[in-house]
């Protein structure tokens, strides 16, 4: 072995960008400190060595110039780099200052979506929300999943336990509103849906795809359906309803444990498919036979995702996906919609609970109620806007870009200027961090240990996988769950170490209650005194399900540790209805706020939509929301940020390929290149979110040549899911013209 190779090094992880957290080999050369390459690890029992193009991103993004290393304060229009102490001190300072003269809740606080992705921020992000007391809180969650968490709280009693496709058993998938190819699966964590989806199809098993657009996944599939969008719901209680009338509805083992059959057969009545065709533009009889393939199939599965999540009719269409799933007898069964075993999850989950969060507060403007701690981010501009005395006058945001992931960018960008105090933790100077008054980067991706906490809880295998880090974070830097606890401690005025304590205390007694053979003070001195994420998730491994119980065999962080590729744990098994936490212990099919929300739907039933256009978004297998612009090997390439249109309507409204539209809204217009196809349905235009780069004051030089245009300008904050209060992103009339 030559010198040079000795020093080169493969690290084994998880790519955290994606839901997938697909296994990689990070080729590391440690003499100049450097990634050499990234590739898929083949030994992942997982993903096989699958990986898109955005894993190799994380070359790019550690060493992006333009990533922020050290603490910014803004003096004007300019940013000088502070100290930590100094950044902290002044950050608990203000947000103090504020609370005390106007009470917590004039402090919100926005979470984004990679907060979810790294494991110190989901343990020691509750920290900081607790001491900052506020009920002002907002999350990427209400422009993405509420909609689900609300119907698997309504019919299986807890807001995150969600069933996924048991994708790799299953003999029929039926797919709305996702594009797994493209995004690689989300509330569904299988890495490599391209080889997943064709092995599907090599065992015989169908693939159907419902989307307006003829995706990419629709591509793959033995059928594409042509949906008009927002009508998912009068289409799936098209399929229950046929279900019904030729006898096919049998719910095998799960008919013991399930309420509400009765009310769904009355309730689907009146959406015979001749009924629905109308407002769904899919004919009588496809619908039809579709109920028929989807009830014949031995095993099959429908699966929900964003596309019937953002629309105004969302909870109704992810409670009715899991109607079909059980009316058929497919949940909870092998190839159907199971429940994953999170290795992390606790010894007493399931057993009747409390109903769900639903309610409590109400934001001030619109009055909208709260859902799992949060209120609907739609509502978040109006609430510093046009809130009075009780608006919101500090913001704190982590991880999140909602100028650029939310409806009605533009106000947001008015209110985040008008606030007394910004401060965000991020490691980019981007389209909403422009606008703080602090800035706080927590080390690069491959700087900070990881476990896929979250994604446990979608997986489609019961799987383990510890994510060492790549490289010592530089000195004085520091991870995002120190920069949590940093603030915390000072918002409470205690140590970091005693509130860590606090934290830790509290996971080693729920460990306690679960392992018969183990004491409290028997299991701290097993996880040792290394402050950090490590020691609570080494309690929670052990004592959950697979755990050693601190006494024999079993699931801990050392055994992760010696096994770099992840342990897979098995496939999906049947978990009713012993992990039912309904009220009642049973599912309920028809739960009183879905069933009275289906007014709603009805009125809209022959109430004719003839409206001009409506937009829909899309995403790119280069593109990871709105932040993996900035790295060049990603947002390289021919442009993405262009605007579907069908042929005909090009021609009816003098568009061209190639040419621009000028796209109006109730709130913006915009302008964007044009792409005539006919992958989109006539009287639907398709724009990707996330672009929109290149906002003065950012600091994101790359991300700027591949600017696009910002299609949150043109969605509107007054569009909500009524029942979940999730923002409607697709199906936004617009008027299109040549620009
Ligand atoms: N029109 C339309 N809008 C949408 C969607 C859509 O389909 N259509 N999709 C919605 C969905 S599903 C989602 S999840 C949201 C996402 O919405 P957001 O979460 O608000 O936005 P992201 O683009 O994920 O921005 C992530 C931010 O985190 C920063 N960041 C990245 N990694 C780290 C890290 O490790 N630590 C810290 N502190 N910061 C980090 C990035 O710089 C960036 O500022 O967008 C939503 N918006
Ligand atoms: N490459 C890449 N991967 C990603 C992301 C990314 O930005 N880029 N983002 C990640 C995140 S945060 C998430 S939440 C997931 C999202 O994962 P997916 O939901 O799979 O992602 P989308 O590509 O947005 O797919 C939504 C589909 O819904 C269709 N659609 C729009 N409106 C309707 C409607 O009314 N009804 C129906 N039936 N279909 C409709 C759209 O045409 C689109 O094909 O992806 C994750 N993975
Ligand atoms: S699909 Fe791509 S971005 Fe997602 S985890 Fe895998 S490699 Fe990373
Ligand atoms: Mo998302």
């Amino acid at each position: 072995m030559s010198q040079i190779e000795s020093r080169r090094e493969t690290v084994y992880r998880s790519c955290p960008l994606c839901e997938a957290h697909c296994g990689i080999g990070i080729e590391v050369d440690r003499d100049a400190g450097q990634v050499v390459t990234i590739k898929g690890n083949d030994d992942d029992p997982m993903s096989r060595g699958y990986i898109c193009p955005k894993a190799y991103g994380l070359k790019g993004l550690h060493e992006d110039p333009d990533r922020l290393r050290g603490p910014m304060r803004r003096t004007g229009s300019e940013w000088e780099e502070i100290s930590w102490d100094e950044a902290l001190d002044y950050t608990a300072a203000r947000l103090m200052e504020i609370r005390e003269a106007h009470g917590a809740n004039a402090v919100g606080t926005y979470l984004g979506n990679p907060t979810v992705h790294n494991l110190g921020t989901v343990l020691y992000g509750p920290l900081l929300q607790r001491a900052l007391g506020t009920r002002w809180r907002f999350s990427a969650s209400s422009v993405d999943q509420w909609p689900k968490m609300f119907s698997a709280g309504e019919m299986f009693g807890e807001t995150l336990f969600i069933p996924v496709p048991d994708i790799d058993r299953t003999d029929f998938f039926l797919v709305l509103g996702g594009n797994p190819v493209v995004s690689n699966g989300s509330l569904m964590t299988a890495p490599d849906m391209p080889g997943r989806l064709k092995a599907l199809r090599e065992r015989g098993g169908k693939l159907v795809v419902v989307d307006p657009r003829r995706s990419e996944t629709a591509e793959l599939a033995d059928q594409h359906i042509f949906l008009k969008p927002g009508s998912d719901a009068f289409f799936l209680f098209a399929l229950i309803h046929t279900l019904f009338e030729e006898d096919r509805v049998a719910l095998g083992r799960l008919e013991a444990f399930t309420r509400g059959v009765d009310e769904i057969r009355t309730l689907a009545k009146e959406f015979a498919p001749e009924r629905v065709s109308h407002v769904t533009g899919v004919p009588a009889e496809t619908l039809r036979q579709l109920a028929r393939d989807f009830s014949a199939a031995p095993r099959a599965v429908c699966y929900g995702r964003i596309g019937t999540c953002t629309q105004e009719f969302g909870t109704l269409a992810n409670w009715l996906v899991d109607v079909l799933n059980t009316l058929t007898g497919n949940l909870d069964r092998a190839g159907g919609a199971m429940f994953p075993t999170p290795p992390p999850e606790r010894a007493r989950a399931g057993g009747p609970g409390r109903g769900i969060p639903y309610a409590r507060w109400r934001s001030h403007v619109r009055g909208l109620p709260e859902f799992a701690g949060e209120l609907p981010v739609a509502s978040l501009a109006e609430e510093i806007d046009s809130a009075g005395e009780e608006r919101i006058r500090a913001l704190v945001t982590h991880a999140g870009n909602p100028v650029l992931s939310t409806p009605n960018g533009d106000r947001l960008e008015r209110a985040l200027e008008s606030l007394d105090f910004m401060v965000s933790i991020d490691i980019y100077l981007n389209e909403t961090t422009r606008f703080a008054d602090i800035i706080l980067p927590p080390v690069s991706h491959l700087e900070c240990s990881n476990y896929d906490l979250a994604f446990n809880t979608f997986s489609v295998r019961n799987f383990a996988h510890y994510s060492p880090r790549v490289f010592e974070k530089p000195e004085g830097a520091k991870e995002g769950w120190e920069i949590l606890l940093a603030l915390t401690a000072r918002l409470g005025g205690a140590a970091p170490e005693v509130v860590e304590n606090l934290m830790i205390s509290r996971f080693i007694d729920a460990a306690a209650e679960s392992c018969p053979n183990a004491d409290a003070e028997a299991i701290r001195g097993a996880l040792g005194e290394e402050p950090g994420p490590e020691r609570v998730l080494d309690a929670m491994l052990r004592a959950g399900p697979f755990g050693d119980q601190f006494d024999g065999d079993g699931l801990s962080l050392e055994q992760l540790r010696d096994n770099p590729h992840g342990i897979d744990l098995g496939p999906l098994e049947p978990r009713l209805p012993q992990r039912l936490a309904t009220e009642t212990g049973s599912i309920e099919l028809a739960p009183a706020r879905l069933v009275a929300d289906v007014e709603r739907l009805r009125s809209r039933q022959d109430a004719a939509r003839e409206h001009g256009m409506v937009l829909i978004g899309r995403r790119h297998l280069r593109s990871n929301n709105s932040w993996m612009r900035n790295v060049r090997a990603i947002a390289k390439g021919p442009e993405r940020c262009t605007l579907l249109v069908h042929p005909e309507d090009a021609a009816r409204l003098g568009l061209r390929d190639g040419g621009s539209a000028r796209v109006r809204s109730r709130v913006a217009e915009l302008e964007a290149p044009v792409s005539v196809t006919d992958e989109i349905m006539p009287g639907v235009v398709s724009l990707p979110h996330g672009f929109g780069h290149g906002a003065r004051g950012a600091r994101l030089g790359v991300a700027a040549e591949f600017a696009g245009v910002n299609s949150n300008r043109l969605t509107d904050e007054l569009g909500i899911d009524a029942l979940s209060g999730n923002a409607i992103l697709n199906g936004i009339p617009v008027a299109v013209s040549a620009a």
